[in-house]
């Protein structure tokens, strides 16, 4: 893993805010330079961090010119790969909150303000869709896949959640210091499983609602199918390991370990 080195008289003075901005990007090139300006000149005291994954085109370049640091992965790891090291690479750095933002100009970096308030009350705030901001909308199948998931993973933490599957997320130290060392890697498992993760750890989430934008340009690297058969299958799991009940010991009864 390469990390272009950071301006450093203005990297050292942000530190102050100890927010870490982080986009992870794939092919974003079209639209990373416009997504970097509009988080600066929201977060102007916030640092910025482009996990360029290994990207065919110039996003790596373009994220650089337009102010950002840029971690180049040497192959692609997927956003659960891209997200546990930029993670890692904040809690050793000491920041205190990581917000993650799409890199296509998707979530609103005027919202990053509001989540970062409610993580006064949370460890984990995640920025939601279908929550009464935003006219967003998902159809057929993945969207009643979407809304069993959003019922199952309310009931799960314990709060209501309606958009488990966002990527507009801001965590704290706490967190933080789970993320570093334990956030899934698997095929979007970086937003349900790691929610999942969150609550077993018995960390506070919530969510405060957001506006989703259209993309600003490129394309979307999820294929519906995949994506609603991933849905359909956390489904299960998650209901699943919610009616799973803990197993009865019986009294007197041992457990044989050969
Ligand atoms: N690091 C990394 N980022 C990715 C990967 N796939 C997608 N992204 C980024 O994750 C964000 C969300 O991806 P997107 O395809 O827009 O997903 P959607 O918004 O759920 O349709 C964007 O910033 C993408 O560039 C990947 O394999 N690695
Ligand atoms: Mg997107």
């Amino acid at each position: 893993m390469t990390l272009a080195a950071p301006a450093q008289g203005a990297y050292r003075e942000s530190r102050a805010a100890s927010l870490l901005v982080v986009l992870p990007a794939l092919n974003e090139a079209e639209s990373v330079a416009r997504v970097v300006a509009e988080v600066l000149s929201r977060q102007p005291l916030a640092d910025l961090l482009v996990v360029d994954d290994g990207s065919t085109d110039r996003t790596a370049e373009v994220a650089r010119a337009a102010g950002a640091r840029v971690m180049s992965l040497p192959f692609n790891l997927g956003v659960g790969g891209a997200m546990r090291a930029a993670y890692r690479f904040a809690y050793d750095e000491g920041y205190e909150c990581v917000v993650q933002v799409d890199a296509d100009g998707q979530h609103d970096p005027a919202d990053i303000a509001r989540l970062h308030c409610a993580l006064d009350e949370a460890d984990i705030v995640v920025g939601a869709r279908f929550a009464g901001l935003g006219d967003y909308a998902v159809r057929g199948p993945r969207r009643w896949a979407m809304c069993l998931l959003a019922a199952t993973l309310s009931r799960l933490v314990g709060t209501p959640l309606t958009d488990p599957t966002s990527g507009f997320r801001m965590v704290n130290r706490r967190a933080l210091s789970l993320y570093a060392f334990d956030f899934p890697e698997e095929y979007l498992g970086d937003t349900v499983e790691a929610l999942v993760l969150a609550s077993r750890a018995n960390l506070r989430i919530t969510q405060v609602p957001v506006a989703m934008r259209e993309r600003t340009a490129g394309t979307p690297s999820q294929n519906a199918f995949r994506s609603s058969a991933y849905l359909l299958r956390v489904v299960t799991a998650v209901v699943l390991a919610i009616a799973r009940r803990a197993p009865i010991m019986r009294p007197g009864s041992t457990v044989e370990v050969a």
